[in-house]
């Protein structure tokens, strides 16, 4: 028997208290009824199914101190899958949690930054928005528009957390890019200017190319064994033609083309260790706006895992230094 090549953990956070569409917590059941896991397994990919993260006591209404959302319960939320993220990535080599809104990268990035002490996460996202908002700069009081704020070291003092501080920063400005913004927050543009964040705007990825706004990004982040990569990647970075079933649809976006490669380039690194799926939502638009949204999802995710392209397999993954 041929030892596959890649071990995957794949989490589900059906989880929707990060903004106010609740049919978002039906996306990680319709992107698994697109049979994706199955896929991953007849793409030779070794697979673990580590189940649902839901929170096991009833959940808290209270809004944070700068009027965040549902701020105890989010943050609690995310604690708990923080721990099945760090979990998951001690037996598997790379950990796909499928949302759920965008809150869950929360959880997502501080239980990847957890795995190793010495080894410092370099994220990659892929959205229409920026995520980096404060409870103070927020126009909606929505979390799933905060998620960065969380992580950021530089801006650890202006983060509202958890009575015991949960989550401590865990990156740095310079490590994290970027790709597909299009509609921020004035708040946003000037946080991401003042920390010097590299970001490629649509009209970047328009104007210069993917190939080139991958390059500089992998120059920047310079993924390795020491710099795992953590991509996450909210389907409305694509255009709502392509991804309709959303709750905050922003045209002008990504092909599906254009995601797959993203998805791709960052299989080719061979350091690629964590992938997040989220803001899939089957309740926006009809049947068909549903299907093709999951099915987006799905595409994206064998990319990024299994190399797939259409019905040809790219390339051979190679994971780059994995210890014995
Ligand atoms: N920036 C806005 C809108 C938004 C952020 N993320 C999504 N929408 N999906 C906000 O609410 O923070
Ligand atoms: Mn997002
Ligand atoms: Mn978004």
């Amino acid at each position: 028997l041929r030892r596959a090549e890649l071990h995957v953990g794949v989490i589900g956070a059906p989880f929707n208290k990060g903004q106010r569409r609740m049919g978002v917590k039906d996306g990680p059941s319709v992107i698994k009824d697109t049979g994706f896991l199955d896929d991953l397994r007849n793409l030779g990919v070794d697979v673990t199914d580590f189940g649902s993260v839901t929170l096991p006591h009833p959940e808290d209404n209270e809004a944070g101190p700068s009027g965040e959302r549902w701020h105890k319960t989010v943050l609690e939320y995310n604690r708990l899958l923080a721990s099945s993220v760090t979990q998951a990535l001690r037996e598997t080599d790379l950990c796909l949690t499928v949302g759920g809104d965008h809150s869950i990268a929360i959880g997502t990035v501080n239980g990847h930054s957890q795995v190793n002490p010495d080894h410092q996460v370099v994220v990659l996202w892929v959205d229409a928005h920026a995520d980096v908002n404060l409870g103070k700069t927020s126009p909606s009081g929505n979390m799933h528009g905060m998620p960065v704020s969380f992580h950021l070291r530089e801006l650890a003092e202006q983060v509202n957390r958890l009575p015991d501080q949960w989550p401590k920063p865990c990156i740095s400005a310079q490590h994290i890019s970027y790709i597909g913004l299009r509609d921020l927050d004035p708040g946003e543009v000037r946080m991401i200017k003042d920390m010097g964040i590299q970001a490629f705007w649509a009209s970047d990825v328009e104007r210069l190319g993917l190939p080139a706004v991958l390059s500089m990004c992998m120059e920047h982040l310079q993924p390795s064994e020491k710099r795992p990569l953590h991509i996450s990647f909210d389907i409305d970075a694509l255009d709502p033609m392509e991804a309709p079933s959303t709750g905050t649809p922003v045209r002008g976006g990504l092909t599906l083309r254009e995601g797959l490669t993203i998805a791709e380039t960052a299989r080719a690194t061979g350091h690629l260790r964590a992938f997040d799926m989220v803001e899939v939502n089957p309740d926006l638009g009809n049947q068909n706006d549903a299907n093709l949204t999951s099915q987006a999802a799905r595409l994206v995710i064998l990319s990024a895992l299994a190399g797939y392209r259409g019905k040809t397999q790219v390339c051979t993954f190679h994971l780059n230094n994995r210890q014995a």
